[in-house]
């Protein structure tokens, strides 16, 4: 069944989410361990869907943390095993939804296999448009700025800019997504209340969401009731609580 939805007085252009939850959500099933990560696998479908019926142009996902090469190796295993499994299994969605994916991360820690597929994979997608779907693996949003600022250290040393060349502005164009736009709203599920070195740079005026909501149960229409929300915030956005009560917000329009 499809639902008509009310036009949002703003739509985000880049929503990114931390899937966080899937052990837990393993756990109080009392499915195999390993298992949660398996269904989280299948909940990111329908938000991909509702972001495509909402008219985002970037969604950007933390699959794979820099941090999460810590976990107990077997789970480090089954999740490099799910990803090559998740992209060999999207693509034929990628075409029907026309998506460019795309991988952000350090690549030189993945196995040559799972760096092919997923250079594979963005080769036989880039002409794609109606939306852009980023996997963050092996992703740190310090990783990121570092890597960032080795790329200017070496224009400095190959002469082709000055230290003070190095900007705010700069840098923000060596790190990863830069020809896309910001971050608008910084989704993280699980109940965590942390950004865990995800975007930084990116998400450095996005909008937060927190949600207890383990990820594998996250629904589309949860995700549009902060979407709904982040239109409210946008409307107030640089006013005080007196001017929105006086209407100040429609004379802005
Ligand atoms: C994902 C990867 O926890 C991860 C296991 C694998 C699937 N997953 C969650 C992803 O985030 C690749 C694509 Cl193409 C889509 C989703």
């Amino acid at each position: 069944m499809t639902t008509t939805l009310l036009p949002l007085a703003t739509t985000p252009k880049h929503i990114a989410i931390i899937m966080d939850g899937n052990n837990r959500y393993g756990k109080a099933q009392k499915l195999a361990a390993g298992a949660g990560h398996i269904a989280g696998k299948d909940a990111l479908d329908p938000i991909v869907e509702h972001c495509l019926a909402r008219g985002v142009q970037v969604l950007t996902v933390f699959a794979f943390s820099s941090e999460n090469w810590a976990r107990p190796a077997n789970e480090v295993e089954l999740l490099m095993q799910l990803l090559e499994q998740t992209i060999h299994e999207q693509m034929p969605r990628m075409h029907k939804y026309r998506i460019r994916l795309r991988f952000i991360g350090d690549r030189s820690q993945l196995s040559p296999q799972l760096a092919k597929l997923m250079s594979d994979a963005e080769a036989t997608t880039a002409q794609f448009d109606a939306m852009t779907l980023v996997i963050a693996i092996s992703y740190g949003g310090q990783w990121d700025i570092a890597n960032a600022a080795q790329s200017l250290a070496r224009q400095v040393v190959d002469g082709s800019i000055k230290p003070d060349d190095i900007t705010a502005e700069s840098l923000g164009q060596a790190v990863q997504l830069a020809d896309l736009s910001a971050v608008d709203m910084l989704i993280r599920t699980g109940g965590e209340y942390r950004i865990s070195n995800f975007l930084l740079w990116q998400a450095a005026y996005a909008e937060l969401f927190f949600t207890p909501t383990l990820w594998p149960e996250f629904t589309p229409d949860e995700l549009d009731r902060m979407m709904q929300d982040f239109a409210n915030r946008e409307r107030r956005f640089g006013m005080t609580s007196e001017q929105v009560q006086s209407g100040a917000a429609q004379t802005a329009e």
